[in-house]
């Protein structure tokens, strides 16, 4: 919003002329949501102790976590705060990517709050049904990818890394497949969530990363000279993803071990839908595979276990997702967390460098 006011001032003042550089508005939005997110953490915090909004820890959970009854959670809440005050000082509202990934942003943040609001507030321990869950993902993934594929945000083709050209032409099937993204995401990094700083630090990440490809695939010189799919206005999710990271060192100033505060369904459903639009508007989706490459592997855990019980009534780990089995095997969970950081860092790396070998 402001940023429109504030670049039409530009040819009176020229200094406003910086608004016009993806490169000012995404440091700025990375500072506001990190100031914001600091900011308001510890209020927010006291605010959930004082209505005892508190954690309930599962009894069949590892036994570590049961001293973390009554953490405060929702800390989503004041991850998006953070994120909106930034983009509302820096976002352009009229980019259809922009809008898309703010449409994917409020709709799973109200997803998770409703879950989150069920099980801390209402104390139902269920919160949203899964199936209601998963159809309220799907339709909003959907929603996402008809605005994308129709509104010539994206073309429908397919591009693999390394490959020049694209692989295939998915017509209006590539809405079905960036509702699976999108949808694969969200759940992946709601799995995730199961330590102190575990999800938010390969959000932090994957935002980065994403942040780089999105000025990569938005710039038509770069992108052509890159061999990478150039995608008009995406360079404008970059400043989305730096309001991200922003919000993510903020949040992470709490939540790191031991954590004042939990993200919730509200914090972790949103972030990963926002992780998975942004991959697929700036047609990354297949080296987001690699980018968030936890997310993945927390994910494939869990399919492999509930898949192996389900048929064999035998575990593969000492319990899903994969986090879990680590601290069963005796590892502290400070160490699995900040490991898990170390392989998000390495990935991401590895997938920016892939730029240079097309
Ligand atoms: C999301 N939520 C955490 C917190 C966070 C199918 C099955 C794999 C589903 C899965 C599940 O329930 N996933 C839900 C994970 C929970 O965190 C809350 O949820 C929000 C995220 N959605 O923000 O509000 C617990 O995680 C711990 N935590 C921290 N620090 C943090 O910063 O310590 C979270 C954030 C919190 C806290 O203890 O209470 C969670 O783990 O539920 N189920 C599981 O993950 C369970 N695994 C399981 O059942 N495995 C079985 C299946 C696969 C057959 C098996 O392996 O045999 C584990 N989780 C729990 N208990 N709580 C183990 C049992």
């Amino acid at each position: 919003m402001f940023y429109h006011y504030l670049y039409s001032l530009s040819d009176r003042f020229s200094i406003f002329n910086i608004f016009r550089y993806i490169t000012t508005r995404s440091f700025l939005a990375f500072i506001v949501a990190l100031f914001v997110s600091i900011l308001i953490g510890k209020r927010f915090i006291n605010f959930m102790k004082k209505k005892q909004f508190g954690q309930v820890i599962r009894d069949d959970g590892p036994e570590s976590h049961f001293k973390k009854a009554g953490t405060p959670t929702m800390g989503g809440v004041m991850i998006f705060i953070s994120i909106f005050v930034a983009l509302l000082f820096c976002g352009n509202f009229l980019s259809p990517p922009f809008l898309i990934t703010l449409l994917v942003a409020i709709s799973f943040f109200c997803l998770g709050f409703l879950d989150d609001y069920l099980k801390v507030v209402k104390k139902n321990t269920d919160g949203v049904s899964p199936r209601g869950k998963l159809l309220w993902q799907v339709v909003t993934g959907v929603v996402a990818g008809y605005f994308a594929v129709n509104f010539g945000v994206v073309d429908s083709s397919l591009y693999i890394p390394f490959l020049k050209g694209s692989l295939v032409d998915m017509g209006q099937f590539y809405i079905l497949f960036i509702a699976l993204v999108i949808v694969a995401s969200s759940n992946a990094v709601n799995l995730t969530d199961g330590l102190d700083g575990l999800a938010i630090g390969p959000v932090i990440t994957s935002a980065a990363s994403l942040g780089i490809l999105a000025y990569v695939s938005g710039h038509a010189e770069i992108s052509q000279y890159l061999y990478v799919p150039y995608v008009s206005n995406s360079g404008e999710l970059v400043i989305f993803v730096a309001a991200i990271v922003g919000a993510g060192v903020g949040f992470l100033w709490y939540n790191s071990y031991p954590a004042q505060i939990f993200m919730g369904d509200v914090g972790s459903l949103s972030l990963g839908g926002v992780l998975g639009t942004v991959a697929v508007l700036t047609k990354n989706e297949v080296l987001f595979v690699v980018i968030g490459g936890i997310f993945v592997l927390e994910a494939i855990s869990v399919i492999i276990q509930v898949a192996s019980y389900k048929s064999r009534k035998k575990r593969v780990f000492k319990m899903a997702p994969i986090h879990h089995h680590f601290e069963l095997t005796g590892w502290p969970e400070p160490k699995v967390i900040v490991r898990f950081w170390i392989i998000s860092i390495f990935l991401a790396i590895l997938a920016i460098a892939t730029l240079k070998i097309r």
